[in-house]
């Protein structure tokens, strides 16, 4: 097929702003060009592709980046900045359409989800979170109503949070499985990652860490400083490591020195991306039972599962995860996560968008 893939309007890919789409963005065209499709990515100025996407044209826009509904209230109207990216991206898309069998969108925003009953070519909508906003379910649950094939989640906790018709269609994510290197023993190390602000629940982490008399080594961008400051003033001195936002390279050589990672979300996490990449450096996951991550880790193959904010609960895991064979989680990950898997997944759901569409229109619908 020949797929428009439009990006998110938040952050240039390349930048690290657009946070976990950008690696699904590049699993997903690496992926589709693997199968053969020819693949387009329209996206913000300055974006880059990776080696592996080098098949695939780049278009790009200028124009201010979108706001993120990370940081705006339940209740936030939709907002497009003047001079935005987000209406540049989709008229350029509208008026190439033509030239596609199908248009992927990556952006969690209003407007191309509102657009879907009212383009030639085909929209379809991989959702990148969970419930954030009342304008952003209530749209989705509208367009959903009438086009419930047009979207795709990763999980199905993540699906849950929307109002939709029928059974969700979930793809999961992808990765490019050989920029991970397993690490067949760790060291007397805790791991850590994410972006430290509250809805991660790094205190947990920390605590348990303490309890078990283990460094935590922490990797991640410090979002909210005095968040970062009242942890580590929460633990003993020395319980834990900052090391930083690391690129894929740097990161996954470090992640793979861990015994354990642990994962304490405090939000709906649609996905777990860190999950995954420890797992493909062989390193097991306790978590608590919520999310996406909730669902990745399976007792006892890749790593062990805590109730929910259960501190006590989590050190346990972690005790059975320490057991949990570390060849065991890499290939689970090449099982489920890798970039051929993730993309056959994806191009069954356009191919059922696309066959949808025509059916639609068949029936004058
Ligand atoms: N916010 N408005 C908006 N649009 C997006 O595409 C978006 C976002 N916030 C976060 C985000 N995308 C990505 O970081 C997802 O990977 C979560």
């Amino acid at each position: 097929m020949r797929v428009l893939v439009v990006s998110t309007p938040v952050g240039s890919l390349g930048s690290g702003r657009g946070g976990g789409v950008e690696l699904t963005a590049t699993a997903l065209v690496a992926g589709l060009l693997e199968r053969g499709h020819r693949l387009t990515v329209l996206a913000g100025e300055g974006s880059r592709l990776p080696p592996a996407c080098s098949g695939a044209a780049l278009w790009c826009e200028a124009g201010v980046d979108q706001p993120s509904w990370q940081h705006r209230h339940r209740d936030a109207p939709v907002e497009i900045p003047v001079d935005g990216v987000l209406p540049k991206l989709w008229q350029r898309a509208l008026l190439h359409q033509a030239g596609f069998d199908v248009i992927v969108n990556l952006a969690y925003d209003w407007l191309p989800i509102w657009l879907t009953p009212h383009t030639a070519c085909p929209l379809a909508h991989l959702i990148s979170m969970g419930s954030v906003g009342e304008a952003m379910d209530a749209v989705v649950a509208a367009v959903a109503q009438h086009h419930p094939e047009h979207f795709a989640f990763h999980t199905a906790a993540q699906a849950g949070d929307f109002s939709l018709p029928g059974a969700p269609r979930l793809v999961g994510n992808g990765f490019d499985l050989t920029r991970y290197h397993f690490a067949p023993s760790g060291d007397p190390l805790l791991g850590w990652a994410g972006r430290v602000a509250p809805e991660k629940g790094l205190e947990d982490a920390a605590a348990v860490a303490a309890d078990l008399q283990m460094p935590l080594a922490v990797w991640g961008l410090e979002e909210d400083g005095a968040y970062a400051r009242r942890v580590e003033a929460s633990v003993p001195a020395g319980t834990i490591q900052w090391r930083g936002f690391l690129p894929t390279e740097r990161l996954q050589q470090e992640l793979g020195r861990c015994a354990v990672l642990l994962n304490t979300p405090k939000w709906n996490e649609a996905f777990g991306n860190v999950v995954v990449e420890a797992m493909a450096c062989g390193v097991p996951v306790a978590a608590y039972a919520r999310g996406g991550p909730g669902e990745l880790v399976q007792e006892g193959t890749n790593g062990a599962l805590a109730p929910p904010d259960d501190r006590h609960g989590l050190r346990l895991a972690v005790q059975r995860a320490l057991a949990v064979p570390r060849a065991g989680c890499r290939r689970w990950v090449e099982q489920t996560c890798s970039q051929q898997a993730f993309a056959a997944r994806i191009e069954a759901w356009l191919e059922a968008v696309v066959a949808a569409a025509a059916d639609r229109a068949a029936r004058g619908g």
